[in-house]
């Protein structure tokens, strides 16, 4: 199959790099987002995000023509969609996914579609959301047919192939990752497959769609139920008086254990959101990977209580100070090492309520970022590594950066510390 012309909706963390890593293969790519500071941002040859070498990539794919932007989706011949799948705002506890943003993407492609084009969906989804899709283009195009109505013969080509790169190293992991890729009809996966060996130098392993959207979610479920066994432990050796970081050193020396490690709870957009996409198509029987969620979410809590049992320690130990006069320094904010992400980071929202709750000073140390987020601003005061140690009473390690990895053991005599991450 020929591809002269290929279209990415979505250009956030995943449809971006795509699209340039696409035109980086000499490939005419059309980016689309409703985000007219985003298009604006990329035809400049400028990017939006936080990734590391995608500028490089997006500047050379724009400069050379190769990648463009716009609001409004045009003819092409194959469409990728890379939309999030948030939860439904009104059922919160019962984290039902939301595939808004997959029916508008679909309605907007729909009047610029032809025959023989081909659709992928890549947003991670609950299982049965690329047939819907389709069943969405399909009633919005009643002159074309579809792969649920007519099969290998359909004029147009539907699948699924689920992203799976990891944030910080997303330009490597699009080329060198396996893919799977889940076509309707095996015609669908074969198509795919065509466009994926245009950029990817990984396995594209074929399946059905629903496989597919369920072997996303289960990638990102193994890991949160591994998290939580490695989170549980950590309270349970905290109870017991068990150093927990030396524990799962030992217990890896097994030659089949690996287990993970505990932290202040499970971060990102992905492992945090994808297992309830389980849960709440299954709520019987996905009995663990709830558990698994609860566990993980229920982290932070025992951290910030764990903070308020050091400053009970540290006022008993020094009982001419008050509350008030205890500093504490948050090391780390972002969801995970060495990136300046915070969104949906444990470590912020533990930050945040520290600030809320403590009455005396709360720096923060974080050196992947410049300015404090608006929740912390004016409430916290953000600092350079050697004011945090010099300022504060108790030391909050909350993200394992490597400039703390680096700090000299020394640097933490007569401090309170509470360390998530067994760096120090
Ligand atoms: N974490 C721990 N302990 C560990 C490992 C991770 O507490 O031993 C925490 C991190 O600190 C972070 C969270 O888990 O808060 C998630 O981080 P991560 O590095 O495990 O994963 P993400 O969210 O950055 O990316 C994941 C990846 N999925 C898997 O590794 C199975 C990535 O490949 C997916 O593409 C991505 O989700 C996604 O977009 O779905």
């Amino acid at each position: 199959m020929k591809f002269e012309t290929i279209s990415v909706i979505g250009l956030g963390y995943i449809g971006l790099p795509t699209a340039a890593v696409i035109a980086s293969r000499r490939k005419k790519v059309v980016g689309v987002d409703v985000n007219q500071h985003a298009v604006d941002t990329i035809n400049r040859g400028e990017i939006h995000i936080v990734e590391p070498e995608l500028d490089i990539v997006v500047r050379a794919a724009v400069k050379e023509d190769y990648l463009r932007a716009t609001t409004t989706p045009e003819t092409a011949d194959a469409f990728l969609i890379a939309v999030p799948t948030p939860f439904k705002a009104e059922g919160d506890n019962d984290h039902v996914p939301d595939l808004t943003y997959i029916k508008s993407a679909s309605q907007s492609i729909a009047p610029v579609l032809k025959k023989g084009d081909l659709v992928i969906l890549e947003s991670t989804s609950p299982v049965g959301a690329t047939e819907q899709m389709s069943a969405w283009l399909a009633e919005a195009r009643p002159d074309l047919t579809f792969p649920q109505s007519h099969g290998e013969e359909s004029d147009i080509r539907v699948a699924h192939c689920p992203e799976r790169v990891l944030p910080g190293h997303v330009v490597r992991e699009l080329v060198e990752n396996d893919r799977v890729i889940g076509g309707m009809t095996a015609k669908c996966s074969a198509a795919a497959t065509a466009l994926y060996q245009i950029f990817v130098e990984g396995e594209c392993i074929t399946t059905t769609a629903r496989t597919a959207e369920m072997a996303k979610l289960t990638e990102n479920s193994f890991r949160d139920v591994n998290i939580a066994f490695a989170n549980e432990l950590s309270i349970i050796c905290d109870k017991i008086d068990i150093s927990v970081w030396e524990l799962i050193r030992l217990a890896n020396r097994h030659p089949r254990v690996n287990i993970l490690q505990p932290g202040p709870g499970v971060g990102g957009h992905c492992i945090a959101v994808d297992p309830w996409f389980i849960v709440s198509e299954t709520p019987e029987e996905a009995r663990l990977i709830r558990t698994a969620r609860e566990v993980n979410d229920g982290k932070p809590q025992w951290v910030i209580d764990k903070v308020n049992e050091a400053v009970g320690k540290y006022l008993s130990a020094n009982p001419d100070k008050t509350a008030k006069e205890v500093t504490i320094t948050c090391f780390g904010l972002a969801f995970k090492p060495d990136i300046d992400d915070l969104r949906e980071s444990p470590a912020l929202r533990i930050a945040e309520d520290i600030v809320a709750s403590h009455p005396g000073t709360v720096l923060i140390m974080e050196p992947n970022i410049e300015i404090l987020p608006k929740s912390l601003e004016g409430k916290a005061k953000l600092v350079m590594l050697d004011e945090a140690f010099s300022e504060t009473d108790i030391i909050l390690m909350l993200v394992d950066h490597k400039e703390f990895k680096a700090v000299p053991k020394n640097r933490l005599e007569n401090k309170f510390l509470v360390d998530t991450r067994g760096v120090w």
